[in-house]
């Protein structure tokens, strides 16, 4: 079940937002508190806390406006490099529980830092068929 976030409010016009873009499926603006000159928010109107919840048909518009908008917050702001970040559950530092994709500008410092810690592989073969098994079933999730 989907608790109404404010996000919801800015896709129902109760709450104002500073909007880019916005067509049947998806809604994109800037974000309140920004990492950088630039950082967008990108989401679904449909009501879905974490990715893996939505809809094909949510996905796909998702991804079919994401690249544009890469595209354009690049040029407006003249950034060279940017992340992509999409954050599902608290743990994950999900903030707000309706999906979004944050589309965040690197200049410099400036941006999303990132603390990246590998470690090594381990039974890859046994992890790929339990993957793929899932994917066959194509079981949802709550
Ligand atoms: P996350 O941690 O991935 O759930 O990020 C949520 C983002 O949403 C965070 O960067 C701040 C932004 N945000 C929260 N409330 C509002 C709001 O009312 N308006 C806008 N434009 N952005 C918001």
């Amino acid at each position: 079940m989907h608790q109404p976030t404010i996000f919801d409010k800015i896709i129902d016009g109760q709450l104002p937002c500073h909007k880019i873009y916005e067509d049947e499926h998806v809604l994109a603006f800037l974000d309140i508190n920004p990492l950088s000159e630039g950082h967008t928010l990108l989401i679904p109107k449909e009501r879905k806390a974490q990715l893996h919840q939505l809809s094909d048909e949510a996905g796909a518009a998702l991804g079919r406006v994401l690249p544009r908008l890469a595209r354009a917050v690049m040029r407006a702001t003249g950034a060279t490099a940017y992340n992509i970040l999409q954050n599902n559950g608290a743990e994950a530092h999900q903030a707000v529980h309706h999906v979004h994709f944050h589309i965040i500008p690197r200049r410099g410092a400036e941006g999303l830092g990132i603390s990246w810690k590998p470690r090594p592989l381990t039974d890859p073969e046994g992890l790929v068929q339990r993957i793929r098994a899932e994917l066959d079933q194509g079981r949802p999730m709550p």
